[in-house]
């Protein structure tokens, strides 16, 4: 997959270099490149932004600024990313769509966001999706282009190591938060690991497993529970 980062601050994405999207790019599985948009500022001062129209506080970033730059970035048949606080709710359904494609660029935008023109303009050329990925505010939408690559270089066939770490965990087909988990030692600061986990009966584990997600979903993420599918319940996850 190739996927092109566009920014004024290129070292916000210094992490892409590490752990195992960085080993990703390493080994060719991820072609990786991030831009700095003032090289695609043609005044002295590398100008980027301008005052709103209609008047307000902050900046907004030039459309003709970005236009030089995704007309050189944006090929023919590559989904445009734009990072923002107004986009839709970034999920692990994005990320696995988005692990489909060739080709991803992502446009971070600063102060109070990209001229609205931009995306429109390349909705006409192709993809565009305005993603957010929480409901609060950060200073760019660069760490939001951290969390996107991630989510979707990890589902890139051969990032992870061990492809069944990707099957059971929260956010998973299941649409459950994962359950808890433990590792040795079986006792610590006086805490036990639940008995059943040390049993070795499979069945008894996986059924302690489903409960606990459910319990868990249902305290943390009652949104989740409404979303469930009631043919994906089983007889005793309706007594939990
Ligand atoms: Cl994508 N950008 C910014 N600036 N703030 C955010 C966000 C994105 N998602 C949540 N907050």
């Amino acid at each position: 997959m190739r996927i092109d980062v566009v920014s004024i601050f290129p070292d916000y994405l210094a992490p892409l270099d590490l752990s195992l999207v960085g080993k990703a790019r390493q080994t060719g599985l991820l072609d990786l490149r991030v831009h700095d948009l003032r090289d695609w500022t043609t005044d002295r001062h590398r100008t980027v932004d301008d005052t709103p129209f209609g008047g307000g506080a902050g900046m907004v970033m030039r459309p003709d600024v970005w236009g030089r730059a995704l007309d050189d970035v944006l090929e023919e048949g590559a989904h445009l990313i734009v990072p923002t606080p107004s986009g839709e709710p970034f999920t692990q359904r994005h990320a696995e769509r988005l692990a489909q494609e060739q080709h991803l660029v992502l446009a971070c935008g600063r102060y109070e966001g990209i001229d609205a023109r931009v995306a429109e303009h390349y909705r006409s050329h192709g993809q565009v999706t305005e993603l957010s990925i929480g409901d609060y505010v950060l200073n760019g939408g660069e760490v939001a282009a951290l969390v996107v690559v991630e989510a979707v270089a990890r589902l890139l066939p051969g990032v992870v190591g061990n492809p069944a770490s990707l099957v059971e965990e929260s956010h998973g087909a299941a649409g459950l938060l994962e359950y808890p988990v433990y590792t040795k030692p079986p006792v610590w600061d006086g805490l036990e690991v639940p008995d059943v986990l040390l049993s070795g009966h499979h069945a008894r584990i996986a059924r302690w497993r489903r409960d606990t997600a459910l319990v868990r979903t249902a305290q943390r993420r009652p949104d989740l529970v409404a979303a469930l599918d009631p043919a994906d319940l089983d007889a005793q996850d309706l007594r939990v």
